[in-house]
């Protein structure tokens, strides 16, 4: 490891003990960026790394609430308001048992660098609680999401802080949120994105982030001189994200064969059409299911406990969670004769994966770049909001797809050596210049 990134990370660890995930995503930054610092004295001397990796307010409270039952719960709640130098905190809330302060702080992170390269003028944050939505009823879930906001509405505005969703907060959470955040305030406004569209929503938001990615891709492979077309793709995952990234490979010719959940991975050869999509949407939206039922439905393949990254495929589209492809995985991507792999997660690889993806330089678009179209579409939605209008579906899809070309150039401009591409070096970089350039404009605040 350079020594400068050592002792920058010998801080990190000793000032956030135990936060591996947070120490993965600095340390990822750190090496692609410190290089540029060094030949860029004016970050260096205004000590720009050492701000962007600390907070600018962590919130943390307790979430109690009264189950169906009628037993007292308490949860854990948090707000992470990482970096606010190009706009309002943006960036969505997980609800997952598996979330503490290292995971948020490093989506918090991730979502400063992801934010920046949108184009648009957002800071980022995030949010969540351990609550865990799996078997709660309806009503469990609202009364949750009240207690929530009964302490979040303080700390968020139109013009200061505006969550939206992410793992286990979707259109059914955001509308309980939006409710409590209303009555409390006895105030309209755009806090939350991902609304439904009857209350303030944009049209494409719920599939910006599997679109973008796709788009994504797209430009990635065009670059390269290679298409889509009858590419077979493997995909994690089966919420959001995944489902509309599936919804766009078929759009594009391209044949999906898996889907996940944290259970395990159906392989359907034949490819998974619009018609078992639709399926696949009413079963994890509407129903709650388990992916597992869709491979006896279709009489397909079911790998209890098993990822997807063992099957053959051209191109890989992890949209589940962190660390969902080892070393090992990649290995036996890049062996399989896979050419393109698109974050639609955040930090889905881990750190000797991406280094394995680099070092058979395949194509490699981290989540920052990758699948920063949901939040960007995000950020259409509150300039909707400000405008008291809404766009049309083909209007934002347009906007969208520009955004991601975007950011794909960019990571190009920043991220080029020779005749490959280091997207994870062209993203950082790029990500880090705007927010940098703003915290030199605004002093050591
Ligand atoms: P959803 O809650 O809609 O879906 C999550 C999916 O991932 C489910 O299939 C879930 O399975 C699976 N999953 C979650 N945790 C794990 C785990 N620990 N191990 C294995 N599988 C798991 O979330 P999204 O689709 O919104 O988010 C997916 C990823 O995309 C996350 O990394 C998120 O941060 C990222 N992302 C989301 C954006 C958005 O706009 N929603 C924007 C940018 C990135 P199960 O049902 O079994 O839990
Ligand atoms: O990780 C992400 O970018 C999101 N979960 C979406 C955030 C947002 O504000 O739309």
């Amino acid at each position: 490891m350079d020594k400068n990134v050592e002792a920058f990370m010998e801080d990190i660890v000793a000032k956030n003990p135990g936060e591996k995930e947070f120490h993965q995503a600095v340390q990822e930054v750190a090496e692609s960026i410190m290089p540029f610092i060094e030949k860029n004295p004016k970050y260096k001397r205004a000590k720009i790394l050492e701000r962007i990796a600390e907070p600018e307010r962590v919130i943390m409270f307790r979430v109690p609430w009264i189950d169906d039952a009628g037993e007292i719960q308490i949860n854990r709640g948090y707000r992470i308001q990482m970096n606010s130098a190009i706009g309002p905190y943006k960036g969505g809330l997980r609800l997952h048992p598996s979330v503490n302060l290292s995971i948020l702080k490093f989506l918090a992170f991730e979502q400063v660098f992801k934010n920046s390269l949108t184009t648009l003028p957002i800071g980022g944050g995030k949010g969540g609680s351990n609550f865990n939505p799996k078997g709660k009823s309806d009503n469990e879930v609202m009364k949750f999401c009240q207690s929530f906001m009964n302490e979040l509405y303080r700390h968020i505005g139109p013009n200061t802080d505006v969550p939206a969703g992410d793992i286990g907060v979707g259109g059914r959470e955001i509308g309980y949120l939006f409710g409590q955040y209303k009555r409390l305030r006895n105030e309209f406004s755009g806090i939350l994105t991902g609304k439904a569209l009857n209350w303030g929503g944009s049209l494409i938001r719920p599939e910006a982030t599997g679109y973008g990615c796709v788009y994504f891709a797209q430009e990635m492979m065009k670059l390269s001189g290679k298409n889509m077309k009858g590419k077979i793709c493997t995909v994690s995952g089966s919420g959001n994200v995944a489902q509309y990234t599936v919804e766009k490979l078929n759009e594009l010719g391209a044949k999906v064969v898996t889907l996940s959940d944290s259970s395990g991975t159906i392989y359907d050869p034949d490819g998974i059409d619009s018609k078992k999509l639709a399926y696949v949407m009413e079963l994890k939206n509407v129903k709650r299911g388990r992916i597992k039922e869709y491979a006896e439905k279709y009489g397909i393949t079911y790998e209890a406990g098993k990822r997807p990254w063992h099957i053959k495929c051209d191109m890989a589209f992890p949209s589940a969670t962190q660390n969902e492809i080892s070393k090992e995985d990649a290995k036996i991507l890049v062996d399989n004769g896979c050419i393109c792999v698109a974050e639609g997660a955040n930090m889905p690889t881990e750190p000797e994966g991406i280094e394995t993806f680099q070092k058979a330089k395949i194509l490699y678009g981290p989540g920052k770049a990758a699948n920063a179209g949901g939040v960007a579409t995000s950020a259409l939605e509150m300039s909707q909001n400000s405008l008291r209008m809404s766009w049309r579906r083909e209007e934002v899809n347009e906007k969208l797809q520009w955004i991601m070309k975007s950011i794909h150039e960019n990571c190009v401009k920043y991220g080029k050596e020779g005749a490959y591409v280091n997207y994870v070096k062209g993203a950082n970089t790029a990500g880090f210049v705007k927010v940098a350039d703003a915290m030199l404009d605004h002093g050591a605040v």
